[in-house]
């Protein structure tokens, strides 16, 4: 039995020492020490040996294991370092090779005069709301005085969905939602996405972008409306700016008024940007109708308001020079690394 562990030894110690991987050495620790490794098969065979006999086999069979796991865990570091080696000659970093160009980000035009329009407004004690995109006949038009089969809902032609349910033509509605859970005084302006089923042009495309807003307090007037609007066409287009009012037509506010700017490229001279009037329409506007104030429950005795609309690719397109508004939906980098 000596013999046969010493022959054990001798064979363990040549075969850690040639395994040249880690599951060959896991291979041969199972063949001497596993379950039913050589080694183990002579401990559990002690008991057949001869009472005088098992101390001396035993004490030789537990240094010839002991010698073995020791054999394992040299072998195993040793291959765990040659590995590492292997991969770290492997994964070298030429430093002297040219970086990646991280470009930095930044904002879409879009975003860039919505940050601007929200800011003014901000400035001006203005709350933001938002509201669905998804929207009920209801709030998109019959509680905005235009009624069913009213002629001004051609100049919204809109997508249909489903039962009364539409897209949105405007981001009034929002404000209608907000009239009906608040009580005045009320300043919200209303940034967001809309739809318009109409054909696409230079000038047109079936969604934009609206900031419309609404003032309602107890004696709101033309003059806080043109204040308001004064403002924010000088900080939007600058102070040297000439801005006037246009009598218009909208079913929700009476009266109504379109706002221009002087035009900055001829100086209010005319040219083919204005269409050789000197001025462009930025933005409508008007004082919120009676019936719309009475619709969402507000006395139209006690409380006034005036409210306002713009199309925020207009906005950008006057303010940065852009003659067809796809150019802000294309996504070409040579354009928009312009802003
Ligand atoms: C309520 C009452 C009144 C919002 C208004 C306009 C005038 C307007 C257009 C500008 C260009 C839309 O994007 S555009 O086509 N908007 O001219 N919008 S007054 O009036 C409201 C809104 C909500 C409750």
């Amino acid at each position: 039995m000596e013999d046969k562990l010493r022959e054990i030894e001798q064979q363990a110690t040549s075969a850690i020492e040639k395994v040249d991987s880690l599951e060959q050495l896991e291979d041969l620790r199972v063949s001497y020490l596993g379950k039913k490794g050589a080694v183990t098969e002579i401990l559990r065979g002690m008991g057949d040996l001869a009472p005088e006999m098992r101390p001396i086999v035993g004490k030789l069979a537990n240094q010839v294991k002991g010698k073995i796991v020791n054999l394992i865990i040299e072998q195993e570091e040793r291959l765990k370092e040659v590995a590492k080696n292997k991969q770290l000659a492997a994964e070298t970093i030429d430093v002297t090779l040219p970086g990646q160009k991280q470009g930095v980000a930044r904002k879409h035009p879009l975003t860039l005069v919505f940050d601007e329009i929200k800011e003014i407004f901000l400035g001006l004690g203005f709350q933001i709301a938002e509201g669905p995109e998804v929207e009920a006949d209801y709030y998109n038009f019959e509680a905005l005085n235009f009624p069913a089969n009213h002629p001004a809902r051609d100049m919204q032609d809109t997508f249909y969905i489903e039962g009364d349910r539409l897209l949105r033509t405007h981001t009034s509605s929002v404000q209608v939602r907000t009239i009906e859970d608040q009580e005045p005084p009320i300043r919200i302006i209303a940034p967001g996405r809309v739809y318009r089923s109409d054909e696409i042009d230079a000038t047109h495309t079936p969604v934009f972008h609206q900031v419309e807003g609404l003032m309602i307090d107890r004696d709101i007037s033309f003059a806080h409306l043109k204040e308001t609007l004064i403002r924010l066409s000088k900080e939007l287009f600058g102070a040297d700016r000439e801005v006037r009012f246009r009598p218009s037509y909208f079913p929700f506010t009476e009266p109504s008024a379109e706002v221009d700017i002087s035009c900055a490229k001829c100086d209010g001279g005319g040219c083919k940007l204005c269409s050789g009037t000197g001025w462009l329409e930025i933005l409508g506007s008007g004082l919120v109708h009676p019936n719309v104030l009475e619709m969402s429950g507000v006395d139209s005795k006690e409380y006034s308001g005036f409210a306002f609309g713009m199309g925020v690719e207009r906005i950008a397109m006057l303010k940065y020079g852009i003659d067809d508004i796809r150019l802000l939906y294309d996504n070409d980098l040579r354009f928009l690394k312009q802003f």
